[in-house]
């Protein structure tokens, strides 16, 4: 069996007991667990000067990680820039918040060669290569540059848009060429790969041979053959309902529990970041508030937001931004003994947060765009299946198209969500149960084990060829 080597823009060395914020992390970390291999990519430590000129590795285990320290500049144009300023606003829908420049773009090309050139002389000839989201397109191009003739995959974490919103990137071409150097581009869902199968079809003279509704097809293209495949990626199922099992009983929780005396409690849990819809979430609860009153000093809203990103402009902005609704949102409803909106910008270890969650009666996840969002299947994997909460979910995370059961929500209006607040909070126990154990079914049958398994059984399977360069 061939070795893994996973490339992510991040990676997290965890300290012992630790427990990263990102959903990538938590997922390749449980992906790498089994099979061990190279965990590689930058260290999260910016420097002055230049980049890191060889790699850290770190082993634990079966596991080897291989980091470097990115330079400011590099950072700065590579991470914040192209990646976090254009990239991530683009592949989320939002073009009003792209910013776009040849400097950061150059950044980005050359950190991305850069990566390559430290992690070939690592790579043995029958290695897998496993690369991961839209920091890491050009990755696998630069690669095959340097001669690398491994299977090379890559999978993207974030939505993949539709050829009309893609095209406002200036030499959007030469990304999906790019893109077209790995023998598999995994997405999380149909509509992530139609877009880009549309985008073959429409702006390249390449053929696209689909199998299914959108879950796999060939690709032809800039002079390669690749596929392209849906595998949604989900939590450690099993692990996560044994945990909360015992972690609703943990000190936290009884502290939570205690302090809500009886009231109900809805719960979000979320990077802070302007695609998790929060404003709207925050609006949505005080209407709430405002159209069933009963539920005014009855129901309290517990909103985790670690801050993620605060480099850049649009992150200081929304966090200035839900600061000022929460305050605005308990000045008016608050009552001397309850405060409706419970708001931390911190993160917590995932016992802790297991806790939270089985406590919690609504799991309210409203991204107005969202990859997949592990959120909501953590939240349903930790209920009490005798007595669950009720998952109340944006048709705009990728989730929802696996999760159907759940109440689904529009994010955008603020009335609908308010109502489908009251709906869970009043939802009879049978529907509950039905509904929970369906979307358990989904859980069990899809987990993290099976993402991973599915994914290098097809990169394994993949055809490939090489580049014309
Ligand atoms: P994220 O945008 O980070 O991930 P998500 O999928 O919800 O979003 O994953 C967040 C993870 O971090 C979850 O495992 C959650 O438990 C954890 N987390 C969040 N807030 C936390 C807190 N306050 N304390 C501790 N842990 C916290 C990106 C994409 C998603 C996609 C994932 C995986 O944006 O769409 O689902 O990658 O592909």
């Amino acid at each position: 069996m061939s070795r893994l080597v996973v490339v992510s823009n991040r990676v997290a060395l965890m300290e012992e007991g630790k427990q990263a914020a990102g959903g990538l992390a938590v997922a390749i970390l449980a992906a790498l667990k089994k099979t061990g291999g190279i965990w590689f990519g930058w260290s999260g430590n910016v420097v002055d000067g230049e980049s890191q000129a060889e790699p850290t590795r770190t082993e634990m285990g079966k596991l080897t990680y291989a980091t470097l320290d990115l330079g400011r500049r590099d950072h700065e144009e590579y991470y914040n820039g192209f990646a976090n300023q254009t990239l991530w606003p683009l592949f989320h829908y939002r073009l009003g918040l792209i910013s776009v420049n040849r400097r950061t773009r150059e950044g980005y090309e050359r950190v991305n060669a850069y990566f390559a050139d430290k992690l070939e002389p690592l790579l043995r000839p029958d290695d897998m290569v496993w690369v991961h989201d839209y920091h890491l397109i050009p990755f696998g191009d630069e690669l095959r540059r340097r001669g690398c003739s491994q299977r090379i995959g890559f999978f993207l974490h974030t939505p993949f848009p539709p050829p009309e919103l893609l095209t406002a990137l200036p030499n959007h071409r030469d990304l999906i060429r790019e893109l077209c150097a790995y023998d598999l581009v995994g997405f999380h869902t149909a509509t992530d790969m139609r877009g880009f199968c549309d985008y073959i079809r429409t702006e390249t003279d390449g053929t696209v041979e689909q199998r299914g509704a959108y879950g796999s097809a060939t690709i032809r293209a800039f002079g390669r053959t690749l596929l392209a495949k849906v595998f949604p990626i989900s939590i450690d199922t099993e692990a996560l309902e044994s945990l909360a099992r015992t972690a609703g009983r943990s000190r936290q929780a009884e502290r939570l529990r205690e302090s809500l005396v009886g009231r109900r409690l809805i719960i979000g849990v979320d990077r802070l970041d302007y695609s998790k819809g929060l404003p709207q979430r925050f609006a949505a609860f005080e209407q709430l508030l405002e159209s069933y009153p009963e539920h005014c000093n009855r129901v309290s809203f517990l909103q985790v937001a670690p801050p993620s990103r605060e480099d850049v402009p649009e992150y200081i902005a929304i966090r200035r931004e839900l600061s000022e609704m929460a305050g605005r949102i308990n000045g008016r409803f608050a009552e001397f003994d309850w405060q409706p909106i419970r708001y931390l910008n911190r993160s917590f270890g995932q016992r802790v947060l297991a806790g939270f969650y089985r406590l919690a009666n609504v799991g309210l996840v409203t991204p107005l765009r969202d990859g997949m969002n592990l959120v909501a299947k953590e939240y349903v994997a930790c209920q009490d299946s005798d007595n669950p909460g009720v998952l109340v979910l944006s048709q705009f995370a990728g989730a929802a198209q696996e999760m159907g059961e759940a109440l689904i929500v529009n994010p955008f209006d603020i009335e609908g969500v308010g109502d489908a607040l009251q709906r869970a909070l009043t939802m009879p126990l049978g529907e509950r149960k039905e509904r929970h154990a369906a979307l358990m079914r989904t859980l069990r049958q899809h987990d993290i084990g099976w993402w991973r398994e599915s994914y290098v059984d097809a990169l394994t399977r993949a055809p490939y060829d090489f580049p014309v360069t």
